[in-house]
């Protein structure tokens, strides 16, 4: 069976790529999250647009389910291919194709990852501003598929607000043109952005046209420890009140228990329960003083306890480190990972809840917290013990998530606030979509692809 399909996806498309090494199966059948054992029919590297429409054609023929694929650094399973899928992968669609610098865009095709984006858009002296820990990896059209938040949200939005335009292969191999880049374009419903955050149910994203935007401005990168949990929204407010935030991060002192482990540089002598990286505009004394006013304020309040100010840029990027190196650094434990967002408003009650909630129901496992406070998000990672087995552990958390989900309904948060609902995540999408709405998302997908081909299984069942 597998044979003679694949043979026939040969005589389709000719010069394409096809790998089907069982190593190649694992490695292209998987994400960040471990949970699933891949299992693809193959994986398909297409080398153009073209090549990506006649699978896509093909895979319509056959009704071959067909699993998009970018840099499969997502953490809720939304790439993981476990019941013989097709994995598309978009890793040979690489490369920058255009700069306009009067619209100030640059389209790339959508296996750029995000760093190579980075670096393109500095050659031209404009700044694209969506980063994340994982930008070396991470390709482009995945962050557009989950529609990607990271670090610098507080200040420049979710990758949604720099997407000009995109090109899309659909369900039966048609190539869609959406917005062209337009700045204005009122002429009915926007399937770009229908397309951001769709997960790869709706459509493969090939091409992207980005907005850009200036340089960021010369900042500084400060380093708190916090007293207590309570502090932490006060410490926000008076650092957003004085100064121009370009990132707010929060983790606690298990998360640097584990970045520390994996070799980043200690920052403070003693042991402090909470802390906060946060990065602002300076460049000018009124900036400095109001860096320094914030930081006093705080002191003073005994909200910090204490705290260190980037002099370099290698001192800035070791700050950063303690907070980016977390993920990696939990890795090796198999997290039970949660994403969760409320409104900033909501954030103080919100915490005070979930922190009750979660030290009564996981008393038995290491609960490791960190996030983008300024966004109302927060990644709690639940440690999997090493003589636990992956569906005992899984089974308990889910448990508890369940109560999480019920918080966060109460409070009108996400379930999801920048990784997806993919595999991972799609029981509980109920807390965070109403039964009308999720009813019409399911019919959005019906309308656009109604023999369920793309990436069956994630946002929800069929
Ligand atoms: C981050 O903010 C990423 O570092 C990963 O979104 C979060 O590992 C996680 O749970
Ligand atoms: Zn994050």
């Amino acid at each position: 069976m597998t044979d003679s399909l694949l043979d026939s996806l040969h005589s389709a498309v000719p010069e394409l790529r096809l790998k089907t090494d069982a190593g190649d199966l694992e490695h292209y059948g998987r994400d960040w999250t471990r949970r699933w054992t891949p299992n693809p029919l193959a994986i398909a590297l297409p080398g153009s647009v073209e090549e990506v429409q006649a699978v896509m054609r093909w895979a319509s023929e056959h009704a071959v389910k067909v699993v998009p694929s970018g840099g499969r650094t997502g953490l809720s399973g939304g790439a993981v291919a476990a019941n013989g899928e097709l994995v598309l992968s978009l890793e040979r669609l690489n490369k920058p194709l255009s700069f306009d610098r009067v619209d100030r865009t640059l389209t790339v095709q959508a296996g750029m990852p995000l760093e190579a984006v980075h670096n393109a858009a500095r050659e031209e002296g404009l700044e694209y501003p969506v980063d994340f820990a994982a930008r070396g990896s991470c390709s482009i059209g995945g962050n557009i598929a989950t529609n990607a938040g990271g670090i610098r949200v507080i200040r420049y939005g979710n990758t949604r607000e720099w997407i000009a335009g995109l090109k899309v292969v659909t369900a039966d191999g048609e190539l869609l043109d959406l917005n062209r880049a337009l700045v204005k374009n009122s002429s009915g419903y926007d399937i770009r952005q229908l397309m951001i955050g769709s997960e790869g149910t709706l459509g493969i994203v090939v091409e992207a046209t980005l907005r850009l935007t200036d340089p960021p401005p010369p900042t500084n990168v400060m380093l708190l420890a916090l007293t207590s949990f309570e502090a932490l929204m006060e410490v926000f407010a008076a650092f957003r009140e004085r100064l121009q935030l370009e990132a707010f991060e929060f983790f606690t002192d298990i998360a640097l228990k584990h970045v520390l482990a994996h070799g980043a540089v200690k920052p403070f002598d003693e042991v402090h329960p909470y802390y906060v990286v946060t990065e602002f505009a300076t460049g000018d004394e009124a900036k400095e003083a109001a860096a320094m006013a914030a930081f006093e304020a705080c002191m003073e309040a005994g909200w910090v306890a204490d705290g260190v100010i980037s002099q370099s840029d290698a001192q800035a990027q070791q700050l950063w480190r303690l907070r980016e190196g977390i993920t990696e650094s939990l890795a090796p434990h198999v997290p039970y990972k949660n994403d969760v967002s409320v409104r900033i408003s909501r954030m103080p009650a919100f915490l005070e809840e979930t922190q009750k909630l979660l030290g009564e129901a996981y008393p038995q496992f290491e609960v490791v917290w960190f996030g983008h406070i300024g966004d109302g998000n927060l990644h709690i990672n639940v440690l999997k013990p090493a003589d636990m087995a992956q569906a005992d552990f899984v089974r308990d958390c889910e448990q508890v998530t369940k109560l999480l989900a019920q918080a966060l309904k109460a409070h009108e948060g996400s379930i999801s606030a920048e990784h997806g609902i993919g595999l991972v995540k799609k029981n509980y999408l109920d807390s965070t979509r109403g039964p009308a709405e999720i009813a019409l998302m399911r019919g959005i997908r019906q309308a656009m692809d109604p023999a369920g081909l793309l990436n069956p299984g994630k946002l929800f069942d069929a």
